[in-house]
């Protein structure tokens, strides 16, 4: 049995661009997860730098901090027993050209050609990082 969660999900510059906002979250409450908390937000370079703090010194960090600062994110507090696992199995894997159909990034995304790979969503992908997430962006 899966606990109670909360978990983080980003709607990333690309989806708020492409006005996927309600499709992102239409599917989260299709799902039967429940928005608790939202916010749209033009993220600090600070923000972002702790939120991929995992990413520092890896060749796409740069390129995706800049990603994220060129427009703006739309921040979830999603709940729902499983919600970080199943939130997960409903973004699809991280590339959106290998992502399965069904997915936000598989139905949804695609690669451009640009520097980091632009996949519409970001979840938590622990307990540990949900927490420590929801902390930084709510
Ligand atoms: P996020 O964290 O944004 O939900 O995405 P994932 O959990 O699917 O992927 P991640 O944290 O490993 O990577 C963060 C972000 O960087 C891009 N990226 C990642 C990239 O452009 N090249 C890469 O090799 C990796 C690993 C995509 C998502």
């Amino acid at each position: 049995m899966s606990e109670l969660q909360q978990t983080l999900v980003l709607v990333k510059p690309d989806g708020v661009k492409r006005n996927l906002i309600g499709e992102i979250i239409r599917r989260c409450e299709a799902k039967g997860y429940v928005v608790l908390d939202l916010k749209k937000i033009q993220p600090s370079r600070a923000l972002l730098e702790e939120h991929y703090a995992e990413h520092v010194g890896k060749p796409f960090f740069e390129p995706l901090v800049e990603f994220m600062l060129s427009g703006d994110v739309v921040a979830i507090r999603l709940e729902g027993h499983g919600v970080i696992d199943g939130f997960r199995s409903l973004a699809g894997s991280t590339n959106p050209t290998s992502a399965a159909p069904g997915t936000i990034r598989g139905d949804l995304g695609r690669e451009w050609g640009t520097k980091v790979v632009q996949n519409l969503v970001h979840g938590s992908d622990s307990p540990e990082s949900a927490e420590r997430e929801l902390g930084l962006w709510f």
